[in-house]
This record gives structure tokens, C-alpha cells and sequence, in this order.
């Protein structure tokens, strides 16, 4: 994995509509969506994951649907991100299928030993800073966290929470495979050129390692 993941919110995404910005993105280059709703129906989540992945598909830019299994399976979804309290691993992957891409949030260091166990596509290093756009989350993990993780997981890292572009090349250099943002990308002003200029840190940043 390498790249920008964006993980959407319809909230931050100024007055724009999601798909807008989802389209800005991948036309710029995002590596993976998220599509991640936490309070529309299950109806207006199934058909806005139709459209979305209809919009990914000549991009060949895979979506990954957070925490709901019947949403991804309903859409045709290349994948889920599950987080500690969602759907077990294993559940999940029956579910989803062999092909599915499955990522499971990390936060603790307990999580990561358990996740060594799963055959997770990827763990989510989850937040690696603090950050106003998810309210729930436990301590950020920091640079010195994610290198750690880093040195110990067999797993890609998707690393989250806080990320922009003053900060996004030190989480490269700290051992992120990926980088996963919402605001930086959803609330930018201008989405497209955001995604670009992300990408150009990512590859100077892997370049120099
Ligand atoms: N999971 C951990 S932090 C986070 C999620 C969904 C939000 C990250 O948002 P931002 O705006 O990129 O800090
Ligand atoms: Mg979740």
C-alpha cells in the first residue's frame, strides 16, 4: 500500500457534495476511499455507496466501506475498515470473501499484537495525532508510536488522525505506508490540489528513505 486514503465526511466537506470530493480526489490521484457515515440510513448509505463506486471504477481506485459489512457486501465494495468494536476480523472475512481488503484500527499496544494474528490487508494506526474530527478516540499513538508499531508489524500501516501537509512527511518518515485524512483533503479548499501536493510529500519522503 502507498499513497493518500481519503476517508470521506459529508460534514467537512464545506458546501460541496461528497461526491464532488470524491471525485476531485481520485482524479488527482487518491490510492483508496473510505467511505465512512456514521449517521445516514442504511437506505441513503447503500445508494450513495453505489454511486461512489460506480464514480471509483474507471480510476480502478478500490472502496472501502467503515464498519458495515451489509453496506460493503450490498455495493460491491472492494473492502471494509473495521475498528476494536465492529464485526470481528474473522467474521468479517467470511463475510467479505478471500479478495475483500480488510483493515482494522489499532489503539492500543495490545491491539497490535492481536492484529499479528489476523491476516489483515492493513492496520490502521489510529490517531497518530489528536485531531477535532473523531471525538471518541483513545491516546494518539505520536511519531514514536508508529515507529515502534513500524519495527514490530508484518502489516501495512494506514496511518490516521491529524495528518496535513505540514506533518505528512514525518509520518512517512516515522514508517507509514499510507496516509488516511479526512479534513486535510474534505475541508481544503481546493481538494484536488490537496491530494496532489500530499502525493508529492509521500514520494519525496519514500524517495529519500
Ligand atoms: N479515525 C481515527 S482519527 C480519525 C478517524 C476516522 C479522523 C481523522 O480525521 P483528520 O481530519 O484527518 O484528522
Ligand atoms: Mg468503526
Amino acid at each position: 500500500m502507498r499513497g493518500v486514503y481519503l476517508v470521506t465526511d459529508r460534514d467537512l466537506c464545506c458546501n460541496r457534495s461528497l461526491l464532488d470530493v470524491v471525485l476531485q480526489a481520485v482524479q488527482s490521484g487518491t490510492a483508496y476511499v473510505q467511505l465512512r457515515e456514521k449517521d445516514l440510513s442504511t437506505h441513503d448509505f447503500v445508494e450513495e455507496a453505489i454511486a461512489v463506486k460506480k464514480l471509483l471504477l474507471p480510476f480502478h481506485v478500490p472502496l472501502i466501506i467503515n464498519d458495515r459489512i451489509d453496506v460493503a457486501l450490498a455495493c460491491g465494495a472492494d473492502g471494509v475498515h473495521i475498528g476494536q468494536n465492529d464485526m470481528p476480523y474473522e467474521t468479517a472475512r467470511r463475510l467479505m470473501g478471500d479478495r475483500a481488503m480488510i483493515g482494522l484500527s489499532v489503539e492500543t499496544w495490545a491491539d497490535v499484537e492481536a492484529s499479528q494474528n489476523l491476516d489483515v490487508d492493513y492496520i490502521g494506526v489510529s490517531p497518530v495525532f489528536p485531531t477535532p474530527t473523531k471525538a471518541d478516540t483513545k491516546e494518539a499513538w505520536g511519531l514514536e508510536g508508529l515507529q515502534k508499531i513500524k519495527s514490530f508489524s508484518r502489516h501495512p500501516l494506514v496511518a490516521i488522525g491529524g495528518i496535513n501537509a505540514f506533518n505528512a512527511r514525518t509520518v512517512v518518515q516515522a514508517g507509514a505506508d499510507c496516509l488516511a485524512v479526512v479534513s486535510a483533503v474534505c475541508s481544503a479548499d481546493d481538494p484536488a490540489a490537496a491530494v496532489i501536493n500530499l502525493n508529492d510529500i509521500i514520494n519525496s519522503a519514500l524517495r529519500e528513505k
